[in-house]
């Protein structure tokens, strides 16, 4: 399918999916979206992928959301503006294939909350994060004011999103908002070499991880407990789970199948 604002490339069972309106800084408008919304599908459904990779093109990840096509909203349009994209982050949220955001520059408003809806977050040393929306007249609408609070804990949180501060990658590191900080022009290496010792394992069972920290992070210990079991039971019905084990026992290397 052809995309106007994104770009596709697959290898070895990665897919980079990149946001391409560099002249707007990548900003979130309703087509991009739309776009991102349908990409995501297809790559879920892609059986020939197993982790995706977000990145954007240019000097920025995703500078927000469009302040352009915001502008002149009335409180209706900017709560659908606002649902439309909490669904499309919610959905990438919800994938069971991992995804990595390699974070390349301006991560802000929107583009922070598109980071944190991937599962991890390598940025590079030019990346900035921040959630700049009370300094618009509005608050993080694609749900940063959940997920943030959630990432770093609620008294940081309150203070990025009641003061719009732009933190460096260095600092978003050191509270927890991305796992590593590296070299500009190593990001994309190691997001694939991340992505590649994701690859390496039975997809099943890293599925069924993701699912269970995912749900068990939205409920009791008791219940995610429960979780965790019922997925543990569920990877015994797989092939993968048997060639793992025996592949341990004959002392080779194993071969999976995804299956
Ligand atoms: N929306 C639309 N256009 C944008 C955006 C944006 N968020 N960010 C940058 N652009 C455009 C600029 O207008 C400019 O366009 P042009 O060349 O036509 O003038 C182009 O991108 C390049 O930008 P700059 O010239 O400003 O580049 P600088 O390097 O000087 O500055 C900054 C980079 C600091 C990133 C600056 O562009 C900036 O501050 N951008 C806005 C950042 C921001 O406030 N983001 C939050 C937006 S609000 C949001 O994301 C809310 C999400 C939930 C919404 C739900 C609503 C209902």
């Amino acid at each position: 399918m052809p995309y106007e604002f994104i770009k596709i490339d697959k290898s070895e069972r990665v897919a980079i999916l990149k946001l391409n309106r560099p002249k707007a800084l990548n900003a979130l408008n309703t087509q991009v979206l739309k776009e991102l919304d349908l990409a995501i599908d297809q790559l879920d459904k892609d059986e020939s992928v197993d982790v995706i990779i977000i990145t954007g093109e240019g000097k920025a990840f995703v500078a927000g959301a469009d302040i352009t096509e915001m502008k002149d909203l009335n409180a209706e349009e900017g709560r659908r503006f606002g649902n439309f994209g909490q669904k499309v982050f919610r959905k990438i949220e919800k994938m069971e294939k991992p995804v990595i955001a390699a974070v390349n520059g301006f991560a802000l408003g929107g583009g922070c909350e598109l980071a944190m809806c991937c599962d991890m977050r390598i940025a590079s040393e030019k990346a900035k994060f921040g959630q700049p929306e009370v300094g618009l007249g509005i608050v993080p609408g694609f749900s940063g004011t959940q997920r943030l609070p959630r990432l770093v804990g609620i008294g940081k949180a309150k203070e990025l999103i009641f003061t719009g501060d732009i933190i460096k990658a260095e600092e978003a590191e050191k509270i927890g908002l991305v796992n590593k900080v590296v070299a500009h022009e190593e990001l994309m290496n190691e997001a694939m070499d991340l992505a590649k010792r994701i690859v390496k394992n039975a997809q099943k069972a890293v599925r069924y991880a993701n699912i269970a920290i995912n749900r068990g992070i939205e409920t009791d210990i008791e219940t995610g407990i429960e979780i965790e079991a019922d997925l543990f039971g569920l990877c015994f019905a797989t092939k993968d789970q048997k060639e793992g084990m025996t592949a341990f026992v004959e002392k080779r290397k194993a071969e999976f199948k995804g299956e």
